[in-house]
Formats: structure tokens, C-alpha cells, sequence
């Protein structure tokens, strides 16, 4: 049995590599911070059983946050003790549009250990940057294999495996001497200009464009404010035809079910009970509830994919730091649009317990999908009551939207109070990395 294990910087492909090798499902996404805890996985290659844990994202081994002193410690334990076993791999994933930031923690951990392989991801992000990395010389510099890789189209995953299973079973200490190094910013900025070619492309001007324009003072909250008004509009809109294409099919369902209960000869209290009581709820509740989350989730998916939601947390944080709380606590509330139980959850990837705590406390006041029919009811009910007539789809998703703005502004009205009594403390620095725009595949 090989023990290795996957480290690197936050969000630079660790966890869909480990799920391409293992065949597992660790939750990926588009923004740092997302693996907060070890899991560990098997995969056989030539002959020889694998186990691969898979860690948070560290900047360095140096922690900052939480999840940093996880993998810091886990390869400090790992890589130096004799006694818990040392680990026969450290594969450390990079970053090859960011090699000379993602250097530094590969020649930090080539100071604990010389069994590393560099896996070199996002190869085919790098390349539409126009940004080509010399493989063979970056493993020559470093002492250790070097395997390009494009992770989420399982390209150069064949070539990992090998040089995991080499590195694993190799015996004595190969590579280089442990400090080598004084200064390792330096000594990473030289390597990655060694071995990093750059031709800004058109990709890469369509990037700082689309930043331009997403993180712009004036464009970035109309914009925010345009996609949350469109998707709920897309929402509502869809959500409309697929509960009566529902509604449609249970109708024709429904009475079959009946049917078949008279067959069994059931008494037609317990027949009632079953299919007007049971079933129809069911169905009714289905028909409401599912197609909202249906079409919200995707789209919020598609956005999380694309990077969009860092770039919110990025434009919001200003505004919660001015409230005592910190810029990532926008992604949790975006979370907690879809549940807030997920939204709770996900305040682990807030560094500070103070900021932590406040993002928690107001998760709640975020309306989940559960409970957008329900204020999709009370605006609808009081236009009637208002105007006397119904309101469109379009005019819902402004209420909606309105709504989900009060929502924001209550929350941070509630952190500004807390910050101030119960939960005093000065706001930690914003350290929320934005991704680059990453298109994703389809099917
Ligand atoms: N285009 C492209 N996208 C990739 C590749 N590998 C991973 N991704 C995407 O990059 C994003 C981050 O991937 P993760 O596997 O969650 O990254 P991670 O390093 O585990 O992140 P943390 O757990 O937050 O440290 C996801 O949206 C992936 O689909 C790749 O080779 N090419
Ligand atoms: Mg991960």
C-alpha cells in the first residue's frame, strides 16, 4: 500500500483530481476554501493499492486560516514523524496560470519531504491565457516529476498515477537536500520566470475585461443586481410551466393510484386517506416546490462555475467590513439562498470565529428555496391587494429581488449591531482569491 496525498494552494483542482483518481465524489466548485477537512480514497495503478487523502487548501505552510493549519499540520505530522508512518507520496497540485504563487508551498514542502510530485493542473485554462509552462525544465529546477495536467477533462491523470506509484515505492531519499532554501518567495518568483512563458492572449484580455466590468465602481452593483433579477425572472417564468406540466401528469396519476387501491379491496376511509390524503399532498407539494429549485439551482451553479459568486464576495466585502463582518459571509448568504442549512455549513470557510459567528447568526434571515414560494405568495398577495390586479412574472422578480435586497440590508444592519455589543471586534483582512472565469463544459 502507497500512502500519498494531495495538497496545494485553494482551488486549484486538488479534490477533482482526487476524484478522477479514485472515482469518488469530494464536493469541487469555482472558489477557494471549499475542502475544509482530510478525506481519504484508494485507487489500484500497476499493480499496487494507492491511498490518497485529499487536503484543504494551503497558501502556505504558514497557516492563516483553520483549513491551513489542517494541511499544514497533516504534512508536518506526516512527512517528518517516523512514528505515524511517513507518507511515501506528497502530490502537490499547482495552479499553471499561477505557478509563481503556488511555487512557494511546493518548495516549502520539498523542505520536509524530497517524495513530492508536482501535478501542474489547469493546463487547459493556462493554455487559453496563453500561458505555457516548460514542464521538463520546472522538474529539473525542482528536482522531483513534474506532470501537466487538465483534471476536469481527466487529461495527463495516466502520467500522475505513474509517477505516484514511482515516487511511492522508490526507496531511500532522492532529490533535493532539505533548506535548500533562504529566501522561497524569491527563489519561487525565479523558477516560475525560468519556466513560465506568457503571451496574453485573447482569453486573458477577455478576463481583465470581464473585470473591468463585473468589479467596476459603477457597473458592479447594477450588474449584481441584473443577474439576481434575471435569474428569479427565469425562475418564476420556468418554475410556472413546469408545475403545470406537473400538475398535468399527477392529475392523470393520481386517479390510477385510486384505482388500484379499490383493487386491493381497501375500505374507502383508508383508500382516501392514502390518495386524496397522502399522495395528493405529496404531489401538490412536488408540483410547487421542485421546479423552482429545479431551474435555481442550476443557474446558481452555472454562476458559482463561471466565478461570479467570489467576485460578489469581492465587490460586498467593503460594505460588510464596514458592518464589522467580512466579505466572504456574501457567499454563505448566496448559499443559504439555496438552503440555509448549506449556508450555515459553509461558514467554516470564514477565517475569523468572530466573523464566523455573526455570518451564522444571520444566515437565517436569507430566504432559502424552500421559502421563495412562500414569499412569492405574500408580494403576490399584497399587489392584489394593493392594485387590485395580479402581478406578472416580471414584476414578481423585482418584488422578489426587493425582497432579497431587504433581506441584505437587514443583515447587515444586524451585523453592524452585533459588531458593536455582543460581538465587538475589528474586521480581518479580506483574503478571498478570485478565480478566473472558467467556462464549464457541457455533458
Ligand atoms: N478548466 C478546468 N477546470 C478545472 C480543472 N481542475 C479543476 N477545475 C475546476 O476548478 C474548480 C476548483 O476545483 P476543486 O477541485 O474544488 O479545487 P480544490 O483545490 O479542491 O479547492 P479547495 O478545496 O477549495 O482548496 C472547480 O470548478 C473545478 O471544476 C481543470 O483541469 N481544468
Ligand atoms: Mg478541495
Amino acid at each position: 500500500m502507497i500512502r500519498a496525498v494531495l495538497a496545494g494552494n485553494p482551488n486549484v483542482g486538488k479534490s477533482t483530481v482526487f476524484n478522477a483518481l479514485t472515482g469518488l465524489r469530494q464536493h469541487t466548485g469555482n472558489w477557494p476554501g471549499k475542502t475544509v477537512e482530510t478525506k481519504t480514497g484508494t485507487f489500484r495503478h500497476n499493480g499496487h493499492t494507492v491511498e490518497i487523502t485529499d487536503l484543504p487548501g494551503a497558501y502556505s505552510l504558514r497557516p492563516h486560516s483553520p483549513e491551513e493549519a489542517v494541511a499544514g499540520d497533516f504534512l508536518r505530522e506526516n512527512c517528518t514523524c517516523e512514528e505515524c508512518g511517513r507518507l511515501d507520496c506528497v502530490v502537490i497540485v499547482c495552479d499553471a496560470a499561477a505557478l509563481s504563487r503556488n511555487l512557494i508551498l511546493v518548495l516549502q514542502i520539498l523542505e520536509m519531504t524530497p517524495r513530492c510530485v508536482v501535478c501542474v493542473n489547469l493546463m487547459d485554462e493556462a493554455k487559453k491565457r496563453g500561458i505555457a509552462v516548460d514542464t521538463d525544465a520546472l522538474s529539473r529546477l525542482l528536482g522531483c516529476p513534474v506532470i501537466p495536467c487538465a483534471a476536469r477533462r481527466k487529461e495527463g491523470l495516466s502520467a500522475l498515477q505513474d509517477a505516484i506509484v514511482q515516487t511511492g515505492t522508490e526507496t531511500g531519499n532522492t532529490g533535493m537536500p532539505a533548506s535548500a532554501y533562504d529566501d522561497i518567495p524569491a527563489r519561487a518568483q525565479a523558477i516560475a520566470e525560468e519556466t513560465v512563458h506568457t503571451c496574453p492572449d485573447t482569453a486573458y484580455r477577455r478576463d481583465m475585461l470581464f473585470d473591468r466590468i463585473f468589479l467596476g465602481k459603477w457597473t458592479a452593483y447594477p450588474i449584481m443586481a441584473l443577474l439576481v433579477l434575471g435569474i428569479f425572472w427565469l425562475t418564476i417564468h420556468g418554475a410556472g410551466y413546469l408545475s403545470a406540466g406537473l400538475e398535468w401528469c399527477f392529475d392523470r396519476i393520481l386517479p390510477l393510484c385510486r384505482d388500484l387501491l379499490l383493487i386491493c379491496r381497501l375500505p374507502e376511509a383508508v383508500v382516501s386517506f392514502l390518495a386524496d390524503g397522502v399522495l395528493g399532498t405529496l404531489t401538490q407539494v412536488i408540483a410547487v416546490m421542485l421546479p423552482p429549485m429545479a431551474i435555481f439551482f442550476p443557474l446558481f451553479t452555472l454562476l458559482e462555475d463561471l466565478g461570479y459568486l467570489p467576485r460578489t464576495a469581492f465587490c460586498l466585502d467593503r460594505l460588510f467590513c464596514r458592518c464589522g463582518a467580512c466579505g466572504k459571509q456574501a457567499l454563505t448568504m448566496l448559499m443559504g439562498l439555496g438552503c440555509n442549512a448549506a449556508g450555515v455549513t459553509g461558514c467554516r470557510i470564514i477565517d475569523s470565529p468572530r466573523e464566523r459567528k455573526l455570518a451564522i447568526l444571520t444566515n437565517c434571515l436569507i430566504p432559502c428555496n424552500g421559502r421563495l414560494p412562500m414569499v412569492l405568495f405574500l408580494t403576490g398577495t399584497l399587489t392584489v391587494l394593493a392594485t387590485g390586479y395580479e402581478a406578472s412574472g416580471g414584476l414578481q422578480a423585482v418584488l422578489l429581488t426587493g425582497t432579497l435586497f431587504l433581506c441584505t440590508t437587514v443583515t447587515l444592519a444586524l451585523c453592524h449591531i452585533l459588531s458593536s455589543t455582543l460581538l465587538r471586534g475589528t474586521p480581518s483582512a479580506f483574503a478571498l482569491e478570485l478565480p478566473s472565469y472558467r467556462i464549464p463544459r457541457v455533458g
